[in-house]
């Protein structure tokens, strides 16, 4: 099996993975990474073929590089993520029934009225920061309030979701580092999740109702809650970041977008392939598995790059442009199969109000400065994203 001494989860590799990954690519369907002794899938079609092979490929042992059946998790598992069936089944049932299109009908209007004001006020200034602006400040504005939290305390949201993501990795400085607030922000997360801290018509009633059905137990709804809040933020904070970055580098894909605005949809998931906000995740072999004439042994962590199988050119044509005449339908970004994200449908409704909004808005888009990255060990993330518009 074809061996690496690299390190994934070193800065340089964090702030640009893409030589890494066409070396892990090349290398073989799989590399054993000697640092981690995990083994690594860097090409889509094994990433694939993980993704919806849960039965061999568990993440009940966690999904990051800590293994639960060896070291206890930081924090009590997650009903959704760190689970295989038969437990995950009825969580993931109720969420999904909870963030259904369907279920989301009612918040176009609203978000799109939010969006339009967010950007009207953001187009005051000619030149603005599009992280925290835009990136950050719209799901800030809508998706706490759509879960039914309160106002105090919602700065916890970033700091927690960023440490979260951070700890699915190695224990480097970026987890040392989240390390002293980390109980007090998981203790204010915790309480948000209780019965009465939740706002009736949100999405966190609506599990607790679930809990009242009789769909979930009472001792899972809290926990399901947990999920909205952990997943929900920083990812989709990425997500429209990704895009606007995108976008701003593109003025090609701009100006095809504003005479063709119904694109916007098929642009963010194009943004979703082309920078995977979530970069990577991990699985733990049950049983002997084998991939590509090797063998994982039981209990051995194996490590997916999301990221590298969205740019593999096995899979995709031009794989590194970000192109909107492509299909990205198939794109990992999501995941895939089970656990496939189950928040997708509220992430793409707010990027389509965020992207709808500029495009009545703004005739040019550039960016005014240099980017500039914000590390994290499991997403792929901008800190500071300077742009210039000019009105349409
Ligand atoms: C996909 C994801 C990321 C982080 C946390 C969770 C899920 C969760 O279910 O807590």
């Amino acid at each position: 099996m074809t061996v690496s001494d690299a390190d994934p989860f070193s800065d340089e590799v964090l702030a640009e993975p893409g030589a890494l990954h066409a070396e892990l690519r090349d290398a073989g369907p799989v590399v054993l990474l000697r640092r981690y002794g995990v083994h690594a899938l860097a090409r889509y079609e094994q990433v694939h073929a993980a993704l919806v092979d849960w039965q061999s490929f568990a993440s009940g042992a966690g999904v990051g590089l800590s293994n639960f059946r060896r070291e206890p998790p930081w924090r009590p598992p997650s009903l959704l993520l760190e689970t295989d069936p038969p437990h995950h089944d009825a969580p993931r049932v109720v969420l999904e029934r909870v963030l259904s299109p369907r279920a989301l009908r009612g918040l176009r209007a609203r978000w799109t009225a939010d969006a339009h004001a967010l950007v009207d006020e953001v187009l005051q200034q000619e030149e603005f920061d599009a992280v925290p602006a835009l990136a950050e400040a719209f799901p800030l504005r809508v998706f706490p309030d759509a879960v039914g939290i309160g106002e105090q305390g919602r700065e916890h949201l970033l700091p927690y979701g960023d440490h979260l993501f951070n700890a699915f990795g190695p224990a480097n400085d970026l987890v040392a580092r989240g390390n002293p607030r980390r109980a007090e922000r998981a203790a204010w997360v915790d309480a948000q999740c209780a019965r009465d801290a939740l706002r009736p018509g949100g999405f966190g009633a609506a599990i607790w109702a679930a809990a009242d059905r009789g769909d979930i137990t009472p001792a899972q709804a809290p926990l399901v809650v947990r999920s909205l809040l952990s997943a929900g933020v920083d990812t989709t904070v990425q997500g429209l970041a990704a895009l606007l970055h995108a976008v701003a580098t593109h003025p090609a894909q701009w100006a095809r977008l504003r005479a063709e605005p119904g694109l916007a949809r098929v642009a963010f998931d194009e943004a979703v392939r082309w920078a995977s906000p979530v970069q990577v995740f991990f699985r733990t072999a049950t049983g002997e598995v084998r991939i590509g004439g090797a063998v994982v042994g039981d209990g051995e962590k194996i490590l997916m790059f999301l990221g590298a199988a969205n740019r593999d050119p096995r899979r995709w044509d031009r794989p590194d442009e970000f192109d909107l005449t492509r299909d990205p339908s198939g794109h990992v970004g999501f995941g895939m199969g089970l656990h496939q994200c189950v928040g997708q449908h509220v992430a793409r409704l707010e990027a389509e109000a965020v992207l709808g909004a500029l495009l009545e808005r703004v005739g040019s888009l550039d960016l005014a400065g240099t980017p500039r990255r914000h590390l994290n060990n499991t997403m792929r993330a901008w800190g500071s994203l300077p742009l210039r518009v000019r009105r349409a």
